[in-house]
């Protein structure tokens, strides 16, 4: 017996990823249903071997499904995730619409597995920003091992995070820059290709951006509200895979040999740290994979216990839909998830 599921926002980029990754897991699923606003209505997604075809969100009943995926952004998630919990199934939401709300859990697996339980408040559980969610799955082992004071964070963020848009625009002004075309920027406030941005999201008033606010205030809500948080939010021409470099500052001493052990034996993490021309990950290779990837671990000289890394992970999945499918795998092992014949008690592996 397995679960009735929808997908709202099932033709974006993480939509057709959670369709993936859904069927990748093994998640139990008995009925999929596809759904999208309108004008994407009738568009086709593929789950496994079958074709669904989207369904106009407005029509749909959503007291028939037990668990929803919502990735559609924040006005989507505002006007439909407490309507739809209300209606019965639990809402697994990818927006920043809940990720503040004292009553909605905001979770990572791998970092606050015990802050699920929170999710009988309003049915809804929210799923981290996608560079957030690789930073903390890094900090929160080094942080159970000698407590993280200072943490100052520049991120590479790939064009895949700004939705199927951002692609569009990266590839084709590469064309036009080669004289293809029509390079006029469009997604993005400046030209993306051969270029960096140190923007993303919109400024506020103190000048940081909403998007570097995100990193400070949801890893303070899942790992420790007194890690002092600094961070710089830079948009790169890369498709898909976002790249952190990560200093931190140490309450005890920990040294590299010992972060290196700890970081290889911790969940959904992978150490790549060799000294050799490729011995460190890069987008391009983690783009696709599961794990959040850790190279380039250095002691920071220049503070009494410091460390350097370079973390990167792919961001539509463990920064997007991975992470989701991992919550719902959460709430099914914890017995959370209703079907239509009432609560599972097998888990998934
Ligand atoms: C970005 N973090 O990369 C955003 C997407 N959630 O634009």
């Amino acid at each position: 017996m397995g679960y009735r599921v929808a997908i709202v926002g099932a033709t974006g980029n993480v939509g057709r990823e959670m369709l993936a990754i859904l069927e990748e897991l093994n998640f139990p699923v008995d009925e999929m249903h596809a759904l999208a606003s309108r004008k994407s209505k009738g568009n086709e997604v593929s789950f496994g071997e079958k074709t669904i075809r989207c369904q106009d969100i407005e029509q749909f009943d959503f007291s028939t499904v037990d668990l929803v995926l919502m990735s559609a952004g924040g006005a989507v998630s505002r006007e439909w995730s407490e309507k739809i919990g209300k209606a019965g199934p639990i809402v697994i939401d990818n927006s920043s619409a809940f990720r503040k709300d004292p009553d909605v859990p905001l979770i990572v697996p791998e970092v606050n597995p015990d802050h699920i339980k929170l999710a009988k408040k309003k049915n809804i559980v929210a799923n981290p920003n996608c560079s957030t969610a690789q930073l903390v799955v890094a900090l929160k082992p080094l942080h159970d091992a000698a407590k993280i004071k200072r943490a100052v964070v520049s991120t590479y963020q790939s064009v895949s995070g700004a939705g199927k848009e951002g692609m569009d625009e990266l590839w084709n002004q590469t064309k036009a820059i080669y004289g293809l075309g029509d390079a006029t920027p469009k997604k993005f406030p400046k030209q993306i290709a051969f270029n960096v941005l140190p923007f993303i999201g919109e400024f506020r008033d103190d000048g940081y951006t909403d998007e570097e606010a995100k990193m400070w205030d949801e890893t303070h809500k899942m790992l420790d509200p007194d890690i002092k948080l600094t961070v710089t939010c830079v948009r790169v021409p890369v498709f898909v895979g976002h790249s952190e470099a990560v200093t931190l500052e140490f309450e005890r001493p920990i040294a590299v040999e010992e972060a290196r052990a700890i970081l290889r034996d911790a969940p959904g993490i992978m150490v790549i740290d060799k000294h050799e021309d490729d011995g460190y990950i890069t987008p391009v290779d983690a783009a696709g994979e599961h794990a959040v990837f850790v190279s380039r671990i250095r002691k920071d000289p220049t503070v009494e216990h410091g460390l350097n890394l370079w973390v990167v992970s792919d961001n539509l999945r463990k920064g997007a839909a991975l992470n989701a499918v991992q919550i719902a795998q959460l709430l099914d092992e914890q017995g959370m998830l209703k079907t239509a014949s009432g609560y599972r008690t097998l888990t998934v592996g």
